[in-house]
């Protein structure tokens, strides 16, 4: 497989080529993409050097795959560009993820729903991810009416900017701010930009986004989303109600049989999820598994994954592997 990989040098890009790596991907040629002021930059991997290049260069060369990781604006313009040579984008901005005529994939969950026709596939939102990972087999099993998260993201979703200015502020040093406000010993519920509504974007990616994933827009989301000073990974408080009631033992039972996902929880011996472990992982943890003691049917949960890993670059390559594997490019 011709690989380009657009955005080669931002936080998300360097994750992917780590994990082209470890996953063995079959990668034949890979076409380093960046802005101009990267092309020309040398990018090793697998033990060969390969210049960066800029997006029309890497569309004349004819890729099988991209993957798109620079940005919803980047991904707009230029994803049916590749699109239109023959090649599969495989996207993760919030670009294409709404759109009714482009498929929003998690591979454990929907990929079954891919075909060669489709060549702009999105990749959902980091936050989403995690939590659908879990909530998919519940859903299937309960059928979900209500979900109420709130998310503890980590800086690492924001990009180098906002590493730069948590170093800065330990450091005592004045530079760029990422966020309006000090982050260091700071909670900020602002993640993305704000909505008509009053929710953020990052708010409304995980009702929208969720519905789309689990094909059931009956299912009613309402979220908070907060920044921390975490860097390993987005941790979740998930509220859900079902339609349905549930043994707490049967819910442990199901996800310990879900691929991707791993319970960590024995409250005994304090164990339950947490990004500094998450970290590096691709797998998305859950604990505090409990029944809500305050309504009929539902059910507590508290979940924590890398959103470089499996929020991002694992899942993309995931999507690029069925394809791959299904002989859908
Ligand atoms: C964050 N979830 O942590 C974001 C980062 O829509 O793909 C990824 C933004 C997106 O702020």
């Amino acid at each position: 497989m011709k690989v380009a990989l657009v955005g080669v040098t931002g936080m998300v890009g360097e994750v992917m080529l780590e994990v082209l790596k470890e996953r063995n991907f079959p990668v034949t040629e890979l076409i380093p993409v960046a802005s101009e002021k990267s092309v020309g930059k040398i990018i090793s991997f697998k033990d060969k050097d390969y210049k960066v290049v800029s997006l029309d260069t890497a569309i004349s060369m004819q890729p099988d795959i991209a993957l798109f990781s620079a940005g919803g604006e980047t991904s707009l313009e230029w994803a049916p560009k590749f699109a239109k040579v023959g090649t599969t984008v495989i996207d993760n901005s919030s670009a294409w993820r709404m759109d009714l005529n482009k498929k929003l994939i998690v591979p454990e969950i929907n990929a079954s729903s891919l075909t060669k026709e489709d060549k702009i596939i999105a990749n959902p939102n980091c936050s989403t991810i995690q939590m659908v990972m879990v909530l998919a087999p519940l859903h299937k099993k309960y059928k979900i009416k209500r979900i109420v998260v709130s998310t503890y993201q980590s800086i690492s979703g924001t990009g180098m900017k906002a590493i730069k200015q948590l170093e800065n502020e330990l450091a005592g040093v004045k530079g760029d701010m990422a966020y309006p406000y000090p982050i260091h010993k700071n909670a900020l519920p602002h993640c993305d930009v704000f909505e008509d509504n009053g929710y953020t974007k990052e708010e409304m990616k995980l009702v929208r986004e969720t519905q789309k994933i689990l094909d059931d827009k009956s299912i009613s989301v309402t979220a908070t989303a907060v920044r921390i000073p975490t860097s390993g990974g987005h941790s979740e408080a998930v509220n859900v109600e079902f339609e349905n009631n549930f043994e707490v033992s049967e819910i442990r039972s199901i996800l310990n049989n879900t691929s991707g996902v791993v319970v960590q929880d024995n409250i005994d011996v304090n164990i339950y999820p947490m990004p500094i472990y998450a970290n590096g992982k691709d797998d998305v943890f859950v604990g505090r598994i409990r029944r809500d003691e305050s309504q009929s049917n539902t059910l507590n949960l508290w979940i924590v994954s890398d959103n470089l890993r499996k929020g991002a670059a694992t899942n993309t390559i995931q999507i690029a592997e069925y394809l791959v594997n299904n002989k859908l490019i």
